[in-house]
């Protein structure tokens, strides 16, 4: 029998120590949940991230983290290549498994392992943080209580600027390890989960335009943080074909009759991390922007316009659940790693995974590349596809 998971007994082990994964265990920690080991590709260098982030536990590889019988849950913040055998790799170690986004690498693996975390009663997660801001919450309420009234338009757009130069490197640029779609997947993935979460609605067809602005990009000797190519002298570069997308412009059509349009990029200078929403409906308007995550922005016809600055006390109860502090104290990015993790290890500790979670599961992950199969098609064959 499975032991009783509680703050004091349960372990959890992640697995991926770059830009995300410190935002896990921080997160993790603000909850007063311990994180008991971490996993890297030998093991001198997860002694050495260990020790840097303070965890008790070393291992040299994925698979001596899985056979520790004190690990029940398992966080997955590797490079996107490694999250389809590493969550089906720890499902089948019995554990409970929180993924980085995309799932996988394609859609038969992400079914997969929809299917392998229901055998095992396992609790999945998607990592799509982004759904637990107050005032994306407030904004799928407002939609939810017919304040919008009914949705004509989705649009909006996630811009970044980090991959701008040609001398900008990551792993995400490169196919074998990110995923044949780069920037719809690194980060158009979590536009279009957050837009089917704040509607209530699913794509049913898109048409996609790409552009890759580099088609050549200059590959540094050593490898790169994500992020860190930017303080980086340019120098000791090779040249590399580029076959993933700078750009891409989407146009979708959702459920009952509504027009979406997203355009993602990582090449708009100034954009560092931007992304924005506005859904149009026949009452008002409601708009949001990432980079101002604590305003929501409500557009009307015939009353001045609004903007609601997050405060608990004046927020839906939804939106109030993912708020901490008061208002005036703003909360941002950091904070909806926490708010998820609350939701989800709110449920593990529960232990009845028979019902129906209220965060992003495997679900939501194999949908979302469902999307973006339909999305690279489209734009391969510049035609129109049905999801
Ligand atoms: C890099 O583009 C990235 O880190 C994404 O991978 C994340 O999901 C997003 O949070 C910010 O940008």
């Amino acid at each position: 029998m499975d032991k009783k998971l509680t703050k004091s007994t349960i372990g959890v082990g992640i697995a991926g120590t770059g830009f995300i994964g410190p935002a896990h265990v921080e997160a993790l920690r603000r909850l007063g949940i311990p994180v008991l080991g971490l996993a890297e590709i030998d093991l001198e260098t997860a002694q050495k991230k260990a020790a840097e982030m303070g965890i008790p536990k070393a291992y040299g590889s994925f698979e001596s983290l899985l056979a520790d019988p004190n690990i029940d849950v398992v966080h997955l913040a590797t490079p996107n290549v490694l999250h389809y055998p590493f969550a089906k790799a720890a499902l089948q170690a019995n554990k409970h498994v929180i993924c980085e986004k995309p799932l996988a690498m394609n859609s038969q693996e992400s079914a997969e392992l929809v299917k392998l975390a229901a055998e095992m009663d396992k609790v999945n997660v998607v990592n799509f943080n982004i759904r637990m801001y107050p005032m994306v919450q407030q904004a799928r309420s407002m939609v939810q209580t017919g304040e919008i009234g009914n949705l004509f338009i989705i649009q909006g757009s996630y811009l970044q600027d980090w991959l701008l130069f040609p001398t900008d490197w990551n792993w995400r640029l490169e196919p074998g390890a990110g995923g044949r779609l780069r920037t719809v997947g690194d980060i158009g993935s979590h536009w279009l989960d957050l837009m089917t979460f704040v509607s209530g609605l699913k794509i049913k067809e898109v048409f996609a335009d790409f552009k890759t602005f580099y088609p050549i990009r200059k590959k540094p000797a050593q490898p790169l943080e994500t992020f860190a190519g930017k303080v980086l002298q340019p120098s000791d570069y090779i040249d590399q074909p580029i076959t993933t997308e700078d750009y891409a412009t989407i146009i979708l059509h959702f459920e009952n009759d509504v027009q979406g349009i997203l355009t993602v990029s990582q090449v708009c200078s100034g954009r560092k991390n931007r992304l924005f929403f506005e859904i149009n409906g026949s009452q008002s308007s409601v708009a949001w922007n990432s980079e101002r995550p604590n305003e929501l922005w409500v557009g009307h016809r015939t009353e001045p316009n609004q903007v609601i600055l997050k405060d608990p006390a004046l927020l839906a109860p939804a939106a109030r659940e993912v708020t901490s502090y008061p208002g005036g104290h703003n909360e941002g990015f950091p904070d909806t790693f926490k708010q998820l993790y609350q939701k989800v290890y709110t449920y593990i500790f529960k232990g009845d995974y028979s019902q129906k979670p209220d965060f992003p599961t495997f679900a939501d992950g194999h949908y979302e590349m469902l999307v973006c199969e339909a999305i690279a098609q489209s734009a391969r064959e510049k035609v129109w596809v049905t999801i």
